[in-house]
Order: structure tokens, then C-alpha cells, then sequence
């Protein structure tokens, strides 16, 4: 795949994947086929956002635009678009969006070997300013035969088959992992594909940002707040890290992903738990940077190990560059 045969031999997601499967010779092209419908929802959510100010869409669900006509809400509409595409691809057998108080088990008729975790449209208090927002995602796989139950996604992180995110921001970026390797495409508006434009991403080793909501610093414990002390006054002689926060998890972790450093949204007094979700975004999260050589923690625990109890559950989490995530962790051995 030589650099100057790119404007002519285009490496498509398809296409990629298909390559990647088709090492797995007891691969029967589901994943493909699966990735396709989860790249349909992808790229409507990409044109919905991009419209969004236009079309009157954002604003709150049931309020009705200048013709009249009752609106949903962005992330109601994506999700509704991401629930249809999975169950029409007939690859599915359980779906757990962050929308959805219940999960939703695919009729048999329409039944496949994957389960589905996602959330649709992550960084909702960025939507009316138009700043990056995004979609994540995870897949399980279910042994073949027998009836689904919740167990089939109440699985650790390192169980997931596959996981990633697409951000819809200056461009819609498309990032995925299936276990080997962590690979960027963009998307290519006057295409409709997502391009490789990222091959073999690798968080660099050692990073200068940190990023991390501070306005919850009075209620954090020890570690955490000795780490970020770190980053603003370090006691090594290092230079002072850089702080960067979007509040839309996507885009953070992208950026920290491709320019090193770490993300935090650590346990608080007020929510002994953190704020996100293991299923849909701790977890794809975490895939993706071990993945990419860098690591993620909760406090306790390396993520991907966690066990969730319920589909919504929330955990605290550390992740990026490997030697920053190291530094955190160290604070933490030292607590206990
Ligand atoms: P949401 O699912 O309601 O959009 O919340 C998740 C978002 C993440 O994208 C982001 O990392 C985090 O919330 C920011 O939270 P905070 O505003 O507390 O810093
Ligand atoms: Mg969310």
C-alpha cells in the first residue's frame, strides 16, 4: 500500500476489514458485514451533526420546528438510527445503548453472533455549540447456539472482538481496533468512505497533557489530586504538563491517543463510581489504548479486567500514554 498509489488504490474500511478477516479462515464475512451497518449509523449521525444548526435539530426532543413538525433531539435520532441499522443487519443478537434504560434482545428471525454496546452520541453538552462530539462503540461475541442473556454483555473489556469511536469534528474520524492494531480512516464527503488515514496508530510512550475536568478537584481523593498537582508543579525537574479539556470524551481521547498524555475522570466525593460508563465508554476506550501500546486503570484495577454487574454501570478511569497511566497507578499502590 504504497504512499504514492493512494489516490488511486484506495484502502476503503471495507476493504480493510475484509483483509484483516480474511486471515481468520473460519471467518464468514459477519463482522464485515456488521461494521458496514455500525459505518451507515456513523456516517448519517456525521450528516445530522453537520446540519444540526440548519435543519433545527438541536434544541429539545418533542419541540416542534419553524414548518410545525415535531423534532428529536439529536442523540434520539441517533440512536434511533444506530438501534435500526444493527438489527437490519441481522448480525445481532443484544444491543445496550446508553439511550436505552433496557437492553434490547434482536427477534429471532433477525438474530446474529454479535452483541452491540454503544453510545450513540457521546458529549451531549457539546451539541448546541458545535463543538466535537462522537460515537462509541464495542462488539462481544456469543458462542453459537442458545438462547442470549444479559451475561453475553456483562463480559470483561478484554473480552470485547472489537471497539472504537468515530468523532464528528473538523472531520469525521473513524477509529477501530479488532485485536490487532489500531487504525484511523476519515471519511471523504464526496466518497461516503471512510479512507485510511491513520494506519498502526501508536500512543506515544510518554505524553504532555493532561486532561481532566478540575472543577470537581475539592472532591477528589489523594491520588488524583497528587497527580495533577504533579502535572502542574513537578518535583522531577520535568517540565509542567499542558491541560486540555473538551468534556466530550471522544474527542479527548482522540487527541490523546494521537499526541500522548492522559485522560481522567477519576472518582469523586459526589460520585464515588466517576461519571462514565464501563460497557460503552470505559471499556471501548481502554481497548483502544492498550491497543495502541498505552494502558488504562480505574484506581484499582486495570479496566479491561473490570466484570460489570449492570449495563449501566459507571467506573472511574485513567487511560493514555503508558508511562503517564504508570505514574498514576504508583500514587495508587501507595495509598493502600
Ligand atoms: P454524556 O454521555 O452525558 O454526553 O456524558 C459523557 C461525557 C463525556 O463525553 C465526557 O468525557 C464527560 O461527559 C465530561 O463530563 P464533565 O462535564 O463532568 O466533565
Ligand atoms: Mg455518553
Amino acid at each position: 500500500y504504497a504512499a504514492d498509489a493512494q489516490r488511486t488504490d484506495l484502502m476503503t474500511i471495507t476493504r480493510f476489514v475484509l483483509n484483516e478477516q480474511s486471515k481468520h479462515p473460519e471467518s464468514r464475512g459477519d463482522f464485515t458485514i456488521l461494521l458496514s451497518h455500525i459505518v451507515l449509523g456513523c456516517k448519517f449521525v456525521c450528516s445530522a451533526v453537520n446540519k444540526a444548526g440548519l435543519a433545527n435539530l438541536i434544541g429539545l426532543a418533542g419541540e416542534t420546528n419553524v414548518q410545525g413538525e415535531e423534532q428529536k433531539k439529536l442523540d434520539v435520532l441517533s440512536n434511533e438510527v444506530f438501534v435500526k441499522a444493527l438489527v437490519s443487519s441481522g448480525r445481532t443478537c443484544i444491543l445496550v445503548s446508553e439511550e436505552d434504560e433496557e437492553a434490547t434482545f434482536v427477534e429471532p428471525s433477525k438474530r446474529g453472533r454479535y452483541c452491540v454496546v454503544f453510545d450513540p452520541l457521546d458529549g451531549s453538552s457539546n451539541i448546541d455549540c458545535g463543538v466535537s462530539i462522537g460515537t462509541i462503540f464495542g462488539i462481544y461475541s456469543v458462542k453459537d447456539g442458545g438462547e442470549p442473556t444479559l451475561d453475553d454483555v456483562l463480559q470483561p473489556g478484554k473480552n470485547m472482538v472489537a471497539a472504537g469511536y468515530c468523532m464528528y469534528g473538523s472531520s469525521c474520524t473513524l477509529v477501530i481496533s479488532t485485536g490487532s492494531g489500531v487504525n484511523g480512516f476519515t471519511l471523504d464527503p464526496s466518497l461516503g468512505e471512510f479512507i485510511l488515514t491513520h494506519p498502526d496508530i501508536e500512543i506515544p510512550k510518554k505524553g504532555k497533557i493532561y486532561s481532566v475536568n478540575e472543577g470537581n478537584a475539592k472532591n477528589w481523593d489523594g491520588p488524583t489530586a497528587k497527580y495533577v498537582e504533579k502535572c502542574k508543579f513537578p518535583i522531577d525537574g520535568s517540565s509542567s504538563k499542558s491541560l486540555r479539556y473538551i468534556g466530550s470524551m471522544v474527542a479527548d481521547v482522540h487527541r490523546t491517543l494521537l499526541y500522548g498524555g492522559i485522560f481522567l475522570y477519576p472518582a469523586d466525593k459526589k460520585s464515588p463510581n466517576g461519571k462514565l460508563r464501563v460497557l460503552y465508554e470505559v471499556f471501548p476506550m481502554s481497548f483502544l489504548m492498550e491497543q495502541a501500546g498505552g494502558q488504562a486503570f480505574t484506581g484499582k484495577q486495570r479496566a479491561l479486567d473490570m466484570v460489570p454487574k449492570k449495563i449501566h454501570e459507571r467506573s472511574p478511569i485513567f487511560l493514555g500514554s503508558y508511562d503517564d497511566v504508570d505514574e498514576i497507578k504508583a500514587l495508587y499502590a501507595a495509598e493502600e
